[in-house]
């Protein structure tokens, strides 16, 4: 079966090829980027379920083929749970991890080691061009480091220490981090589903 990326993120695409491998379906992952001519949705949501949602219904409608999407982002605790749905423009900037990341330890910098808490959530969406809709949700918790550390991954990755690590994100090997993340978790919970309603 054919399986449409709903998203232009080049470090979303990596992780969910390695995560969608990983379960053995006999798919066939085509990227968003396969479709030039079908623009970006509108991520008028208020959730990260309700972005996703919207992403992966767009791309099922314009193509008549089954399509995930990931919405995706960083909550900060002492920032009531910003930049969340805001974090790949939180500097305005759409996409712009360096200046996203600089702009963030800029405000957080006052917040002593013991109030950085802060998690990266994910939500996984199914759309098929029927309309038939399924999405679940995956958290990875940790807390943010004043200075960033480490090349792999993307975004928020060098100031993330996940719970139980000494290590950011950005230092895990790609394997490691898929093994614990919010889009590991939401995309192999959305294994079934897709099992369930593609065979
Ligand atoms: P698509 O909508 O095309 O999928 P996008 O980058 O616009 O791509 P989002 O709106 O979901 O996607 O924004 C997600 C942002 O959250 C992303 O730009 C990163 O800054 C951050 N983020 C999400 N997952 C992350 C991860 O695993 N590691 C680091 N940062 C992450
Ligand atoms: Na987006």
């Amino acid at each position: 079966t054919r399986l449409i990326l709903a998203t232009r993120n080049a470090g979303k695409i990596t992780e969910l090829h390695a995560i969608l491998a990983d379960a053995g379906l006999d798919l066939e992952l085509v990227g968003a980027d396969a479709y030039p001519e079908i623009p970006d949705v509108k991520e008028t949501g208020v959730t990260f379920a309700e972005n996703a949602l919207l992403k992966a219904h767009a791309l099922a409608q314009a193509t008549g083929l089954p399509a995930v999407a990931d919405d995706s982002g960083l909550c900060v605790d002492v920032l009531n749970g910003a930049p969340g749905i805001f974090s790949a423009r939180w500097s305005g900037t759409h996409g712009d991890d360096r200046a996203n990341l600089d702009l963030l330890l800029a405000q957080l910098s006052d917040i002593a080691d013991e109030h950085r808490g802060a998690h990266f959530a994910c939500a996984a969406a199914l759309a098929l061009p029927d309309g038939t809709e399924r999405v679940v949700e995956g958290t990875m918790p940790g807390t943010l480091r004043h200075a960033p550390e480490g090349t792999n991954g993307f975004g928020y990755d060098p100031i993330l220490q996940p719970e139980g690590h000494e290590v950011t994100c950005a230092e895990l090997t790609p394997a490691e981090k898929n093994a614990i993340s919010h889009r590991g978790k939401a995309f192999r919970a959305l294994v079934p589903v897709v099992r369930e309603l593609l065979g």
